[in-house]
């Protein structure tokens, strides 16, 4: 038997949690729960990263009051956003600037002039969203650039806190946007092109590795002892994808949660004219293997409803959603809906913009919101079979959006596939999974086997009166 500790640090919440691994089974009990969301000031968003860390730490004490021997600990978290460290180790710049910040507003653009489209996507495979990491290195004020003497991403910079060990894990640095697939490293070519200070960036380690003991300090203001601080796959995509419970060829996944990340895994990137003209992502997973995948919207949608209504019921809103038939259909990926600000008047306004009924009750804008999701989703299942030639059977869905019974039904009928919704906490036990394998104590290759055994999982077939969506909503 053997006990870990999974830091999981969603874009709306954060939970400390603790997996034990015994007879091939997996069982996870949540210690600790938090929020999580932007910090807006004068026209700025930062995530609140020294308060994350002070949650972290509460977690880790309550580990250590269970009494239970762990043997290690890892942290994942969303991915793109990263802190620069000053020589001293000390965070800079304000700290960690959210992804959905206007910095990079027109970024994009200037890369493509230093450096060409076509160049980026083929050195990296990654899909082009404004935010990436690189739109951001690019909005980095030069003399803040200047000073700094590291660059760490948000899970790597939790780990060189509590161990003092400070690496890029491999999952997180492909979703820059800098990282060269075909290298195996960062992508000489483009921070050269692009201008960027390649001493800042530091090595990369694939994920499961072992980092080091945690510091003396972070033992001391917890009660852990004899804990190994071990990377896990550090995107909280790449955790939840390597705990998919599949089996055979066939299947595609969808990550469900802030974003919907709905994709396949492949032996190894897919970079040509066809994912390219799709905007399709090659993110690099656990052992080697690649997300070929797009992001969708997601639930980032309700959720901003939700914060501008004060409603934190959401299971009541959903079973509403469900009562209240479906109305218009939305392209969910517009650029309108990806800052925060007022969710309900956009998704409004896209409506009446589209010549289709706007939704009037809270009911009917998250009715909206879901039909859309289920369209688009439908859609990249589509796309995906095509660029692949696999057919795709079964959709996994996976994450905290997988309890929601009307989206899985909804995507079910939309795509005209099977769905098995769950595990609903499959970022944690990617990544305590991934802890057990480092540690020699399972194989890399059974992590999908111990989470089928180990959770219950709900199917959604498709109603026979739907009709799949075969073209890309726009
Ligand atoms: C999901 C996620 C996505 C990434 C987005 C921004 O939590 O990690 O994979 O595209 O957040 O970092």
């Amino acid at each position: 038997m053997s006990r870990h500790l999974a830091i999981d640090l969603g874009a709306s919440s954060g939970r400390v949690a603790l997996g034990t691994l015994e007879d091939g089974r997996l069982s996870t009990r949540i210690l600790h729960r938090f929020p999580n969301g932007g910090v807006q000031v004068q026209g700025r968003l930062y995530w609140d990263v020294l308060g994350l860390w002070r949650e972290v730490l509460h977690g880790l004490k309550l580990a250590a009051e269970t009494g239970e021997p762990i043997s290690s600990v890892g942290v994942n978290s969303w991915a793109v956003d990263y802190a620069l460290l000053g020589a001293q180790g000390d965070l800079m710049g304000g700290g960690v600037r959210h992804y959905r910040d206007p910095r990079t507003a027109g970024q994009m653009e200037r890369a493509f002039e230093k450096v060409g489209r076509d160049e980026i996507y083929a050195r990296t495979g990654i899909q082009f969203l404004p935010f990436n990491t690189a739109y951001q290195w690019l909005a980095e004020d030069p003399q803040t650039l200047r000073s700094a003497h590291t660059a760490l991403m948000v899970p790597d910079l939790l780990h060189f806190w509590l161990c003092g060990v400070a690496v890029t894990e491999q999952t997180n640095a492909s979703t820059t946007q800098l990282y060269d697939p075909g290298v195996g490293d960062w992508s000489a070519a483009l921070l050269h092109g692009l201008g960027l200070p390649t001493q800042l960036f530091p090595k990369i380690v694939p994920p499961g590795t072992v980092l080091g003991p945690l510091s003396p300090e972070v033992e001391a203001l917890t009660g852990l002892r004899g804990v190994q601080v071990i990377a896990p796959a550090t995107h909280d995509t790449a955790s939840a994808v390597a705990a998919v419970p599949a089996s055979g060829p066939g299947w595609a996944y969808i990550s469900s949660g802030t974003w919907s990340l709905v994709g396949t895994e492949t032996a190894r990137p897919v970079i040509n004219a066809d994912t390219l003209r799709h905007n399709l992502t090659n993110e690099a997973g656990v052992g080697g293997t690649t997300r070929l995948l797009k992001n969708i919207m997601g639930l980032w949608m309700v959720q901003e409803c939700c914060r501008l209504w004060g409603v934190t019921d959401y299971a009541a809103l959903y079973a509403e959603a469900a009562r209240v038939p479906s109305g218009a259909v939305i392209d969910p990926d517009d650029a309108r809906f990806l800052a925060p600000f007022d969710m309900q008047a956009q998704v409004q306004a896209a409506c009446r913009e589209t010549g289709q009924a706007e939704p009037a009750t809270r009911p009917e804008v998250v009715r909206v919101i879901l039909d859309s999701l289920a369209h688009k989703v439908a859609a990249a299942l589509h796309i995906l079979e095509e660029v692949s030639g696999q057919a795709i059977h079964t959709v996994h869905v996976v994450g905290g959006g997988s309890q929601i019974a009307l989206l899985n039904g909804l995507i079910a009928d939309a795509s005209g596939r099977t769905v098995i919704a769950g595990p609903v906490e499959a970022t944690l036990e990617g990544n305590l999974l991934v802890q057990a394998a480092a540690l020699g104590l399972l194989e890399a290759g059974q992590v999908r086997e111990v989470v089928q055994r180990s959770v219950d999982l709900k199917t959604f077939l498709p109603s026979a009166l739907s009709s799949p969506v075969h073209s890309e909503v726009s």
